[in-house]
């Protein structure tokens, strides 16, 4: 009830507000007091979240009937890196997923490694900032699985991933995708690393070979092309150290949850 509430309020103010793109992708607005305004928002949706939801609160499930016929992509579609171009052309058999930081085992993992790991299915739906929805059914492996066999070091508060696409072209790589969650999202249940979207292989425009599903998140906190996961103390050495792409180039909000 809260959560819906709360989602509904953020996404007709964030409809409401509309505005020029700067980026291509997901940018509502380049007004000052919007963010304010959003700002305040986080804060109550945060609060009442916590307040009213137990940690693991479930975001809705639905039904194969209710799968999307045409999911929409948004933001990056096709890295544009050579690397990337390279990995794709080989079916992402030479793509590793590094998992480091501050953890006591850092650990490499092929797709195959990660497809032979337990794995949760969900059939959930997407709500973009631009106030577009798409429910999708997504396999993957629980974020928590991999965090527990890295072993966090109690310093660890968040995990950041790190993606293949750079959206901006910068000369310090500032411009590149990333994006991060506090742990109690990251231990969430339906936080896993999809490699499946609708029973087929995750397609390139939805972010092959692993995309972050966070279910209680907005869009953005789902990073697509991920090529690593790291646990750190602080978000302030990465990018422009806002904690994720949107944040540092159009002040999105850190938290938001829906
Ligand atoms: N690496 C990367 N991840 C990303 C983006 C992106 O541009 N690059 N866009 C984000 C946004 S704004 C949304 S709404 C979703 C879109 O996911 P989809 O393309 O599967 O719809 O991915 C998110 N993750
Ligand atoms: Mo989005």
């Amino acid at each position: 009830m809260s959560r819906d509430l709360s989602r509904r309020r953020f996404l007709s103010g964030a409809a409401a507000i509309g505005g020029g793109a700067l980026l291509a992708g997901c940018y509502p607005t380049a007004d000052p007091d919007v963010h304010t305004v959003l700002k305040v928002g986080e804060d109550l949706t945060e609060a009442t979240q916590r307040f009213f939801l137990k940690p693991t609160s479930l975001a809705r499930e639905f039904t194969e009937a209710d799968i999307s016929p045409k999911f929409r992509a948004n933001g990056t579609r096709m890295p544009d890196s050579p690397e990337y171009a390279a990995l794709a052309a080989n079916d992402f058999a030479d793509w590793r997923l590094e998992v480091g930081g501050l953890v006591e085992n850092p650990a490499t993992y092929s797709l195959a490694d990660l497809r032979a790991m337990p794995s949760r299915t969900q059939i959930t739906r997407h709500d973009c900032v631009e106030g577009w929805t798409c429910i999708g059914k997504w396999k993957g492996v629980p974020l928590a699985q991999i965090l527990n066999a890295a072993r966090l070091k109690p310093e660890a508060k968040f995990v950041v991933f790190t993606c293949a696409d750079e959206l901006v072209k910068t000369l310090d790589g500032t411009g590149r995708y990333y994006e991060s969650h506090g742990l109690e999202d990251a231990f969430h249940p339906q936080t896993i690393l999809a490699y499946e979207m609708n029973d087929r292989p995750l397609p390139i425009e939805h972010g092959a070979p692993l995309r972050l599903r966070a279910e209680r998140m907005l869009g953005y906190k789902m990073p697509k092309y991920i090529m690593k996961v790291e646990a750190v103390d602080s978000l302030a050495p990465f990018g422009r150290g806002k904690g994720g792409f949107w944040e540092d180039y159009a002040d999105y909000e850190w938290y938001a949850g829906i």
